[in-house]
């Protein structure tokens, strides 16, 4: 999926993905939504300038985690970036990461927000390098 320059919102709620999932946002102010889906290879997320928002997993009173089974590789690009991962409402609110998730950050500021429902299987971290 690839967006131009303007504004770009994507909502992915359920979604299977057997392969690899690429979103080429582009400039402008970004946002992303995925909740209840499961992400079976690679994926890789690039936002350009300005603030790009990305929520995991953070709708309330849903059935399923967001899983996120291959390598997860996001350059959020300059501009104010945030990165939520899983709400703090139920246990459904969940994250769960079998592979690497690194999220680079381009200038600007960077927030980040975690709730203690989202996994990092075989002990993986989040890494968040400028
Ligand atoms: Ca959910």
């Amino acid at each position: 999926m690839t967006g131009g320059a303007g504004t770009d919102s994507v909502v992915l709620r359920a979604v299977q993905v057997g392969g690899r999932t690429r979103l080429s946002l582009g400039d402008g102010s970004n946002t992303v939504y995925a909740d209840d889906s499961r992400f079976a290879g690679p994926f890789y997320l690039a936002g350009g300038r300005d603030a790009d928002n990305v929520y995991l997993d953070t709708v309330a009173s849903t059935t399923a985690a967001t899983e996120f089974l291959g390598p997860v590789l996001m350059y959020l690009g300059a501009g104010d970036d945030s990165l939520t991962l899983a709400g703090t409402a139920d246990v459904h609110q969940s994250v769960v990461v079998a592979s690497t998730f690194v999220a680079h950050t381009g200038a600007g500021g960077f927030s980040i927000s975690t709730s203690s429902n989202v996994v990092f299987l075989f002990g993986i971290r989040l890494r968040t390098p400028l």
